[in-house]
């Protein structure tokens, strides 16, 4: 499909030979427009089902020209129906998009396919972005699937160690910054503006069409229907930007006529467009220093925050806050009733379903998607500062009376007698050594 860039603002359109990340004139934010009337008289349904179940799929969607994408087999993520969850939450129809399925356990390679694709067509031979860890990651991935240089920079000790070890062994040039994400992202601009280093941050906005394949494959999900409402985790606010965008186009092409409100969660401590929103502000209301565990979005200037914003508002959707606390027991939650592991980003987006349901923001029975969005393996070093002690167990005796009393009297036949278990004791089962 035909595609050239605008600026949100003040509409002035650039061809897509331009590298460029925001409007020269304005310096607002660019958006990828696209000329629909060539996919109108195609049954986009009918053609995308007979391919494969990946980003790919939308390719008429995508802005690219390259018939040859840089593709890890991204997208075609599961949406899980959690019924053990919905229950506990009181509130029956909770889907969750698991975007750790991705191929670097994160959402961002659905945006890095498309963005180190542009980055070949474009002849740029170094990538570079400043992340919170999974963009990092995924940009490594790609850019060493390309054959491009990556340079990453990262807030020092403020990253998922799993998220620093994938940048690591994919070869990125990785480089501790002290201080936060915006300070990070502010050098990039900088250096992406001198030299000739392919920016892809969400700033991008070819990396974020990638993000829009969320909406296409929830709606193909769903049975070819629309969720009620769709809750994200918000950082540097691209995704949410995306996936709204997504929806908007589904009904702008025929397939549905109705679109999700959208709600955002922010952290606490790192909730700059939950403030902006509530007070109404033209302006992003910063927040200079921002914490929270979830490092993913440890952000206080997000740089989408205007595209965010029209879409929460358009939408009739809202950005929410949850604590530190909620966040981690909903990370434990999802995992041990649903058996998905995510990060405690990603879990922002449960914790957040929770609180909007107590506040009557979302009703009972609607068609809730939850995105998580990134595996929990990325940050295993918080479950375990949050697991208080292991149980230790030195010989059989104690095993059997440990699993005694987990299964309680009410699972114990009479038959099973104490200690009937002939163990050797753990200490007779080690290997002597050799002294
Ligand atoms: C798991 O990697 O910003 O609101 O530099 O890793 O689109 O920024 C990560 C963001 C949510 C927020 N969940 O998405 C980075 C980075 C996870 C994330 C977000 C991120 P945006």
């Amino acid at each position: 499909m035909n595609f050239h860039l605008q600026c949100i603002e003040c509409k002035a359109e650039y061809p897509p030979s331009h590298i460029i990340y925001t409007c020269p004139k304005c310096g607002d934010l660019l958006d990828v427009v696209y000329d629909y009337s060539e996919l109108m008289n195609i049954d986009l349904v009918k053609l995308w089902s007979k391919r494969t179940f990946n980003v790919w799929r939308y390719r008429e969607l995508l802005p690219v020209l390259s018939r040859d994408p840089v593709t890890l087999n991204e997208g075609g993520t599961g949406l899980h129906y959690c019924r053990r969850l919905g229950e506990l939450l009181n509130h029956p129809e909770v889907c969750v998009k698991n975007e750790g399925e991705n191929p670097t356990g994160s959402f961002k390679d659905r945006g890095m396919t498309v963005g180190v694709t542009r980055a070949k067509e474009l002849g740029s031979k170094v990538v570079i972005c400043a992340s919170t860890g999974n963009t990092s990651a995924s940009l490594a991935a790609y850019a060493a699937k390309a054959g491009l240089h990556c340079i990453v920079l990262v807030p020092s000790g403020k990253v998922a160690l799993g998220k620093l070890a994938q940048a690591i062994i994919h070869g990125a040039h990785v480089i501790l910054v002290k201080g936060n994400f915006d300070y990070a992202l502010r050098v990039v601009r900088k250096l992406s503006s001198i030299y000739p280093l392919y920016l892809l941050n969400s700033v991008n906005p070819y990396r974020l069409e990638g993000q829009r394949t969320i909406a296409y494959e929830v709606y193909e999900q769903l049975g070819r229907e629309v969720p009620d409402v769709v809750v994200v985790p918000v950082g540097n606010a691209g995704n949410i930007s995306a996936i709204w965008k997504g929806f908007k186009e589904l009904k702008l092409l025929g397939l549905t006529d109705r679109t999700p409100r959208m709600i955002g969660v922010q952290a606490e401590g790192a909730a700059p467009l939950a403030r902006t929103l509530r007070e109404n502000s033209d302006e992003l209301l910063r927040v200079p220093n921002p914490e929270t565990v979830a490092t993913a979005i440890r952000i206080g200037a997000p740089v989408n925050w205007k595209k965010a914003l029209r879409a929460v508002r358009e939408s009739r959707g809202t950005i929410i806050t949850v604590s530190d606390d909620e966040i981690l027991k909903a990370q434990r939650l999802l995992a041990s009733t649903e058996g998905l592991f995510v990060e405690p980003a990603s879990a922002a987006s449960i914790a957040g379903l929770a609180k909007a349901t107590s506040q009557g923001l979302v009703d009972r029975g609607e068609v809730v998607v939850c995105v998580a969005t990134g595996h929990g393996l990325k940050d295993p070093e918080i479950v375990l500062k949050m697991t208080p002690k292991f149980v230790e167990l030195q010989n059989a005796e104690e095993i059997d009376d440990f699993v005694r009393a987990l299964l309680g009297n009410s699972y114990l036949s009479k038959t099973s007698t104490p200690t009937a278990l002939g163990l050797q004791t753990a200490a007779e089962h080690s290997i002597p050594s050799s002294s």
